[in-house]
């Protein structure tokens, strides 16, 4: 694989190596415009330019990328070498209306390093059916089954009905595993010598399917530049979809406060991995990060400390409505958590009558928890809990609202248990359905309530009790899914408390099994969660997320069938340099058979990470 910019060609230019056959004699008069050249008749010059393409074909490399390297692995790979694709310069992306703006977001990704124009056309106006089409069908009829074919030699086999995602559409999967449908968030890739087509149902599962498309181009497709490259895919079909619907990772933003760009260059990095939910922790002891109209010292007085006597911040309505977009532009979800009761110290900062004793206290820069809380017996508490889960759901395009729960230790457990059940009903009286860490599963059940399980021993009957009464859980455990944690002594920065997380072992658990006495059917997915009391930079954010980030993405897409940590590792190794290539930093940790080995993998930008 070439990752070298394209120089200016010097000496002597190649040749044309396409074979060529020779013309049939006694022809037909030279339909050709070139004056001189021998006389081909216009369908010998077909055929002639069908065999050259196929002669070409034969002779190339195979594609350096093979069918199957996908991160996180599709549901079926059924490759074929004859079918590898290159992408020609004068390429174009038809698509139809509904798949317009993801063809537009992949030509983005592609325009750089190939230097091709790669306009986007529409599938129902004038003009050749393009090499590259995206298609969004109105059913799933069509998108055809692999036909009979044989899985791939390691290919998973057909998942059991429980790992299916709660996702809308008929699904259908004979015996065989031959048929399926592509749900909600589904797609299929084509890749043939002729060209290469996507389709699905929606354009959430078009643009899964242009980030597989993305990934099987020769790692240099990440430049920034053009390079010098052959732009082929491996030939063959992939027909994929999600295990779980809710696949997520959060970015604390209060205890360090990152700025819009680089809230928006992690939804980019969510993207890449098929995640589709971006929780915001918005607001903590240190900081309170979201502009509320009715409550304006939250932000003035509150958003100005961060741990360590940082620089604060917090964004506007308009800021966060642009990182609402971009994530909704990119089928991510925005989750905005207000952390209730506790983790308030910033709050009370800004607001006192809302403490227990009625004054201020000093604004808070360590990294301590659970001293913090508001006032539950006091109606102004709930006056202003109603207030700002009001502005905050009003600006939420998604679904959910997160309202914390968590490490409130100095509230009574009964009138925690009372605050949390009228915090639920405000959410839910938003339209807005309640998200909670897993501390608020002893309060009463609120429709469509979700559970975020953040313990680290699969341990907890509270939780499974939640679940029997209705709630359904996110699995984010500590010592598997928290991107906070070191992944080893010597990682110079991060936690420890939920013990070294490598990235086998973010990778080495089932979130359908996890938490005894909850069964598959009660989760709704995984969250990968950021805390940063000590990440205090963009290239920190991604050394951290950097390779466990797609190792949770991973469990939260693929079929358990294909869970495999010696072919996980050897897909993630081939996107090392693709990060390398795009700039983000990453952790190169020495489980993984880097293709330069570890040491020789950026290490310039793991220094200025840490
Ligand atoms: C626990 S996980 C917390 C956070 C800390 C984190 C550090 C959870 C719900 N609460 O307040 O930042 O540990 O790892």
């Amino acid at each position: 694989m070439s990752t070298n910019p394209a120089a200016p060609e010097t000496g002597p230019q190649p040749t044309e190596t396409h074979p060529t056959l020779p013309s049939p004699a006694g022809d037909a008069p030279d339909p050709s415009p070139v004056a001189g050249l021998p006389a081909t008749p216009a369908a010998a010059g077909e055929l002639a330019r069908v065999a050259a393409d196929h002669a070409a074909g034969q002779l190339a490399p195979p594609a350096p990328v093979h069918l199957g390297d996908v991160v996180p692995a599709p549901e079926r790979v059924l490759p074929d070498p004859a079918g590898d694709f290159t992408l020609p310069p004068d390429a174009a992306i038809r698509v139809d209306a509904a798949g317009l703006d993801v063809a537009e977001q992949l030509a983005g990704w592609l325009r750089p390093a190939t230097g091709l124009p790669l306009p986007v056309t529409d599938a129902a106006g004038p003009g050749p059916d393009g090499p590259l089409t995206l298609t969004v069908a109105a059913t799933d009829a069509t998108a055809p089954a692999l036909s009979g074919s044989p899985l791939a030699p390691g290919a998973p086999a057909p998942r059991p009905p429980a790992d299916r995602a709660a996702s809308a559409g008929t699904a259908r999967a004979d015996a065989d595993g031959d048929d399926v449908a592509l749900g909600d968030e589904g797609y299929r890739l084509d890749v043939t010598a002729t060209g290469v087509r996507i389709t699905a149902v929606t354009p959430a599962g078009l643009f899964h399917g242009t980030q597989t498309l993305r990934q099987l181009l020769p790692a240099a497709i990440e430049s920034a530049t053009p390079v010098a490259e052959r732009w082929v895919l491996p030939g063959g079909t992939i027909v994929d979809r999600p295990r779980f619907a809710y696949r997520g990772a959060m970015l604390d933003v209060a205890r360090h406060f990152f700025g819009v760009d680089d809230v928006l260059r992690v939804v980019d990095h969510l993207a890449r991995y098929k995640l589709n939910h971006l929780h915001l922790h918005l607001t903590d002891d240190q900081g309170w990060r979201i502009a509320v109209e009715s409550r304006p010292r939250l932000t003035e007085v509150g958003g100005d400390t961060a741990v360590g006597g940082a620089p604060g911040g917090w964004y506007t309505r308009d800021d966060y409505r642009r990182i609402v977009a971009y994530a909704a532009r990119r089928h991510v979800t925005v989750v905005p958590e207000i952390d209730l009761p506790g983790h308030t110290n910033a709050a009370l900062v800004a607001y006192p009558e809302l403490a227990p004793g009625k004054t201020a206290p000093p604004p808070y820069t360590g990294t301590d928890v659970g001293f913090s809380y508001l006032d539950p017996d006091d109606e102004r508490t709930y006056a202003f809990v109603a207030d700002v889960v009001g502005e905050v759901a009003a600006l939420t395009p998604g679904p959910w609202l997160h309202l914390g729960g968590d490490e409130a230790f100095k509230v009574p457990a009964a009138s925690y248990r009372a605050f949390v059940e009228r915090a639920q009903a405000l959410v839910a009286a938003t339209g807005k359905t309640v998200v909670g860490w897993h501390q608020i599963a002893p309060a009463g059940h609120v429709d469509g309530r979700v559970v975020q399980w953040w313990g680290t021993n699969g341990d907890d009957p509270g939780t499974a009790d939640a679940v029997r009464r209705g709630a359904r859980l996110v699995l984010s455990p500590g010592n598997h899914a928290y991107l906070d944690m070191k992944y080893a002594p010597d990682t110079p920065i991060g936690h420890d408390w939920a013990g070294l997380v490598d990235v086998r072992r973010a990778y080495e658990w089932d979130p359908g099994a996890h938490v005894h006495g909850v069964p598959a059917e009660a989760v709704l997915g995984v969250e990968a969660p950021l805390w940063t009391e000590s990440v205090t930079t963009r290239a920190e954010i991604e050394f951290m997320m950097f390779p466990r980030l797609p190792a949770v993405a991973e469990l939260g897409w693929s079929p358990r069938s294909t869970h495999d940590w010696a072919g996980f590792a050897e897909r993630l190794a081939g996107h090392g340099p693709r990060w390398t290539a795009a700039g983000i930093t990453f952790h190169p940790a020495p489980e993984i058979p880097w293709p330069d080995g570890p040491s020789r993998v950026a290490p310039e930008r793991v220094e200025a990470a840490v």
